[in-house]
């Protein structure tokens, strides 16, 4: 997969990419991310990039003219890339985008600052608008890794091959269960004995149990999406509140 992320500030995209899983993605050829800095495609001598908002009020808003020329300079060699604005407007962005967007072969992520950009580059240039969250960030640069890190995990060969998407699907839209390693006891809190006891079905029923659990605990939202069994209807009767839980 390709990804182009317009910005100005490129230098924000260079120690996260270089790191552990997405750092070997990329040097195995498996993701390829280029950076545009926009404030190369302003056709002035002083390379300006934003402006005053029209009908006055705070700020900088970031004008057209270099964003599509910017935009324009990708398309001419890539026709087809998907163009994503990252912006508090945009569509809620979760599992299920990521992997939509995850078969696309080439992605355009553009990231704003200052009060936004100019409402005509969305009107003419771009194909989606993602949010990251109900929150107000600096600008677009860090929903962009977010959408990067959670996309390039699911191409083909970015994950180790011992990653079973089968158990993936099989705890899709659940929490996930709680996670344990050596020692077997430490300051009087112990590793549950089942996942002591080698019984692998007993195992997998357990941590059934506790992902659904905690999703019906902190996220019941999460649950009424779920494809549950009878079995899995079962273990929720069954249990009752851990105080653990909270
Ligand atoms: N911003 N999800 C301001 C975001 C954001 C979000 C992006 C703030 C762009 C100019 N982006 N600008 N939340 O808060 O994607």
């Amino acid at each position: 997969m390709k990804v182009d992320i317009l910005t100005l500030f490129p230098n924000m995209f260079s120690s996260p990419f270089q790191e552990s899983i997405l750092g070997k993605a990329i040097e195995k050829g498996l993701i390829q991310i280029r950076t545009i800095n926009i404030r190369d495609y302003a056709l002035d001598k002083h390379q300006v990039v934003d402006d005053t908002p029209y009908g006055g009020g705070q700020g900088m808003v970031m004008k057209v003219e270099p964003i599509a020329r910017a935009i324009e300079w990708v398309k001419s060699q890539a026709p087809s890339a998907w163009t994503i604005h990252l912006t508090p407007q945009g569509n809620p962005f979760n599992q299920k985008m990521a992997q939509n967007l995850s078969n696309r072969p080439h992605l355009i992520l553009l990231c704003g600052r200052y009060e936004g950009i100019d409402e005509r580059v969305r009107e003419l240039f771009v194909d989606e608008e993602v949010s990251i969250g109900d929150y107000v960030l600096t600008g677009g640069e860090l929903a962009a890794m977010v959408l990067i890190d959670a996309i390039s995990r699911l191409l083909p060969g970015v994950l180790g091959s011992d990653r079973s998407a089968e158990e993936d699907s099989f705890f899709q839209s659940l929490l996930e269960y709680p996670q344990y390693t050596r020692p077997s006891s430490f300051r009087g809190v112990e590793v549950p004995e089942v996942l002591l006891s080698g019984n692998h079905s007993a195992i997998e029923r357990w941590r059934r149990k506790e992902a659904l659990r905690r999703t019906s605990k902190r996220r019941p939202d999460l649950l009424a999406n779920a494809q549950l069994s009878s079995e899995d209807k079962k273990l929720l009767e069954e249990m009752l509140p851990k105080k653990s839980d909270g």
